[in-house]
């Protein structure tokens, strides 16, 4: 069975999520960030980013990882291309363009979106208080304008990026965008994006992957 190391409270989401979709079966081998020490999690999971054992599977010492049946994969974001191609259907691509688009959206959220986003999360919710700076906040935010304008445009015509259907394009693209959450303004300004988060959010596997997420130690 597909093995999944990480945990709801990580990255892995994207996969877990993908997979739920899919209804692809898999192992959730819990590892927690070894930057959480101190956290229920840690106390809870024994095996961190650091541990050996999980190093000999990912030595950039990073959740998630998977093992499917034997082959190691890395990087969230390329493990979902490569499961939604691998099982196909109608969330992976059905051409060589499809394949290029959704590639490129994924390429396009990892570094003009993700950068940005986490810290809107880190500093708007995740953070202590005390830890908070409204200025990096405000920088991120000023930061997603320009990417938000762009995905606003893309969306227009369909409701999606490719295909004019739902894909792991928008699965890879909304878990970054997901970070920028607390920050309602950049959803204000761009309603096709409102629409199209609200209406992925609403879907039966990612409501099912973030209720476990909850339940899960923090
Ligand atoms: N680009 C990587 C980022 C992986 C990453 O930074 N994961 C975090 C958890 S979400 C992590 O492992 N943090 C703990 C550590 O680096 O030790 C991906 O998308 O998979």
């Amino acid at each position: 069975m597909l093995k999944i190391y990480g945990l709801y409270r990580s990255r892995a989401t994207r996969n877990i999520w993908l997979c739920d979709e899919l209804g692809v079966p898999f192992e959730l081998v819990p590892v927690v960030q070894a930057n959480r020490q101190g956290s229920a999690a840690a106390a809870t999971f024994k095996v961190d980013t650091r541990s050996p054992e999980f190093l000999k599977v990912n030595p950039n010492g990073h959740i998630p990882s998977i093992d499917d049946d034997g082959l190691i994969l890395h990087e969230s974001l390329g493990i979902n291309l490569y499961l939604a191609k691998k099982h196909g259907g109608p969330l992976g691509p059905a051409s060589l363009a499809e394949d290029g688009q959704m590639t490129t959206w994924t390429a396009w959220a990892l570094t003009e979106v993700e950068p940005h986003s986490i810290q809107v999360l880190y500093h708007r919710v995740a953070k202590p208080a005390g830890e908070r700076d409204a200025k990096v906040a405000d920088a991120a935010i000023e930061a997603l304008k320009a990417p938000f304008r762009v995905l606003d445009a893309a969306l227009a015509e369909t409701g999606y990026v490719v295909g004019g259907r739902f894909t792991v394009a928008d699965i890879n693209i909304a878990e970054c965008v997901r970070y920028a959450q607390a920050a309602p303004e950049l959803f204000e300004a761009n309603p096709n994006v409102k629409a199209w988060i609200a209406k992925v959010q609403a879907r039966p596997a990612f409501k099912a992957m973030m209720a476990k997420r909850d339940q899960e130690p923090a």
